[in-house]
């Protein structure tokens, strides 16, 4: 046996950066006021992103200003916090006036249930960070190693339990928040916290967490926040329409680079059920079983997911209960359906009404002939309930009396937003990251591209007769997974200008992931290799039988592995 000490691994250059931050401040502050130039320090880049905000420059005049040897166009991302997806009128046309006044003016909905400012400049960062403040609204922890965004059930028709499942939702999200003062102090002019009681994070400490985190509450029979993607999951237990407890989830994560097989995606395990009073118990357990087991070495290998799987789901869950004190239950048994959200009208229990409205790729903006963002601000202005912003990027116009439909509705016609449901369920179900040319990590296109895929797809499925079918695609310009490609039944990951690895077999409820079907092609190609087999599907399916399991059962090599090379397109040729 080796007498050899153990040469402790070398710790990320994040960590250094995290430890020497002074509880995420750095120099943030003076580098923002430095008016030389639009960016700043690559340290303060990785801190301001636990301020949700991100550095990144305008992609497509790359080239050019590079020719003229000019620096990058620089511009900044920041994110919302907003458990749950839920913005009241007032919040929202305060959103809508900052992004006129002070970003590109988009608003974009994303895939964890909030809002994304994108081309902000340096200069007026901190006036859209105070103007959201106003309205008591910030973007701490929306990004960073620490828990994220949590997520909730948007859509209230369901349950009356959606309620208090969300408010245990906001309430982990607060309980989960950084205790640092330093969002305070840089964006809205706080005083430093000088003297007196040393500031600590109780439950992060210095270093916070190796890698994001992130939280997602589920009521089933919906699984609209793909809870099996999440680190930390919360599967609601209603019995005789009463919340009973939760199912725990962890260990879920959709993430992985190309070519590095010890990436991969990964679906969530059940640890057993809990009484609801013991979420922030569970949650801080989890918490600070990552941050002390968590790899801080490899970034790559750094979420909960590979924690688990390199110490077991049985030590895992020993180390849970001992530091909560919180024994777990068997797990109760609940099924997923669906994973759709309700769009158009629908009365609520209590005699209200709600609009879902489908929002491609949940980019709000004004196109000719189409206003949608002037649209919202009109409804805004009238609406007494909320809106609630759902995992696929959808909105929900919620808590609309009797009085207020006909009204809500006649905006929605008049700016021609009415018919935006009546699209094929294959566009109504698709998702797509942001990706060029704001995203520093896309590869090829993908929410510029979707309108495009979606039409090719949509000839082929018309053709076959299944424009009506729920059939879920998702793209995304890199295999980080932001659209959670990786559960949907087709799937396709920007490689290289438009160049897509693509996926197929998941499960539509989001219970099982994909397999790779073909490492490499165009979205030509993939129309191509797809229009057999969506023809097959439409004549052979077994009743009831999605497209997702129809090609797990029928089109994948039972080899197939969500690595390996999938089936020739020779063989699909008909
Ligand atoms: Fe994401 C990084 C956008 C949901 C996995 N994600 C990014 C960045 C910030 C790029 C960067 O690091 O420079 C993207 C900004 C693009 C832009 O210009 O806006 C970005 N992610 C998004 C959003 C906006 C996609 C969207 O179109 O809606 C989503 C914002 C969610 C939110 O509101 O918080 C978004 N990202 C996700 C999801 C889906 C989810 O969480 O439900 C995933 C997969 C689930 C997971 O985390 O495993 C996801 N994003 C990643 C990863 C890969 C993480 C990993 O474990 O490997 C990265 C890259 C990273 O962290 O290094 C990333
Ligand atoms: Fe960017 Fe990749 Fe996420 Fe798309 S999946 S937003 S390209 S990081």
């Amino acid at each position: 046996m080796s007498t050899e000490p153990t040469v402790p691994k070398p710790l990320n250059a994040n960590e250094g950066i995290k430890a020497e931050s002074h509880h995420l401040r750095g120099t943030i502050a003076q580098d923002m006021a430095d008016v030389s130039t639009g960016a700043i320090s690559e340290a303060n880049g990785q801190l301001t992103k636990f301020h949700g905000l991100y550095l990144q420059d305008d992609r497509d005049l790359r080239i050019a200003l590079k020719k003229a040897g000019r620096e990058k166009a620089f511009i900044f991302m920041l994110r919302v916090r907003l458990p749950g997806g839920r913005a009241t009128p007032q919040q929202w046309l305060v959103l809508d006036k900052l992004a006129d006044d002070v970003a590109s003016p988009s608003l974009r909905l994303t895939t964890r249930q909030t809002f994304q400012f994108h081309g902000v400049l340096k200069g007026n960062v901190k006036k859209l960070i105070q103007g959201m403040h106003r309205v008591l609204l910030d973007s701490i922890a929306a990004c960073g190693d620490v828990n994220r965004n949590v997520m909730a059930p948007p859509n209230p028709e369901r349950h009356a339990v959606l309620q208090q499942v969300y408010e245990q939702a906001k309430a982990w999200s607060q309980y989960a928040l950084p205790k640092t003062h330093a969002y305070h102090e840089i964006w809205l002019d706080e005083e430093l916290v000088a003297g007196g009681e040393p500031e600590a994070e109780p439950m992060y400490g210095a270093t916070y967490l190796p890698r994001k985190f992130k939280t997602g509450f589920a009521l089933p029979p919906s699984n609209d926040v793909d809870i099996f993607s999440q680190d930390l999951g919360f599967i609601a237990i209603v019995q005789e329409n009463k919340l009973v407890g939760y199912n725990v989830t962890v260990g879920g994560g959709l993430g992985m680079s190309h070519g590095n097989e010890e990436t991969h995606p990964r679906l969530a395990d059940v640890l057993g059920f809990i009484a609801p009073g013991k979420v922030n118990a569970i949650g801080e357990a989890v918490l600070t079983t990552q941050r002390d087991y968590g790899d801080r070495t490899n970034r790559k290998h750094a979420r909960l997911k590979y924690t688990i799987e390199d110490k077991g789901v049985k030590w895992f869950k020993d180390e849970v209960e001992k530091r909560s004190g919180v024994k777990f239950k068997p797990a109760h048994e609940f099924e997923f359906t669906t994973i759709e959200d309700p769009l158009g009208w629908h009365k609520c229990e209590d005699g209200t009404w709600f609009y879902g409205l489908h929002i491609l790729s949940g980019r709000i903006k004004d196109l000719p002939g189409w206003p949608m963002k002037t649209a919202l601000r009109e409804i805004a202005k009238v609406h007494t309930g909320d809106f609630r912003l759902t995992p696929s990027q959808n909105l929900t116009i919620s808590g609309v009396t009797a009085a207020q439909k006909p009204v809500i509705d006649g905006i929605l016609i008049r700016h021609g937003l009415a018919g935006e449901n009546n699209r094929s369920r294959l566009r109504l179900n698709a998702l797509s990251c942001v990706a060029l040319p704001t995203c520093g990590l896309a590869l090829s296109e993908s929410e510029r591209a979707l309108p495009e895929i979606l039409s090719k797809f949509e000839t082929v499925l018309d053709q076959a007769g299944l424009h009506d079918d729920a059939i879920s695609l998702r793209v995304t310009g890199c295999p980080n997974g932001c659209a959670r490609p990786y559960l949907a039944e087709i799937g396709l990951v920007g490689k290289a200008p438009n160049k897509y690895a693509l996926y197929l077999g998941a499960k539509y409820n989001g219970t099982r992931l994909n397999r790779l079907f073909a490492p490499t092609v165009t979205i030509d190609e993939a129309v191509t290799l797809l229009t057999p087999v969506i023809k097959r599907y439409a004549l052979e399916r077994i009743e009831g039988e999605g497209f997702g399991d129809f090609c797990d059962r029928v089109v994948l090599p039972k080899d197939a592995t969500f690595h390996s090379v999938g089936t020739p397109l020779e063989v699909w040729e008909v």
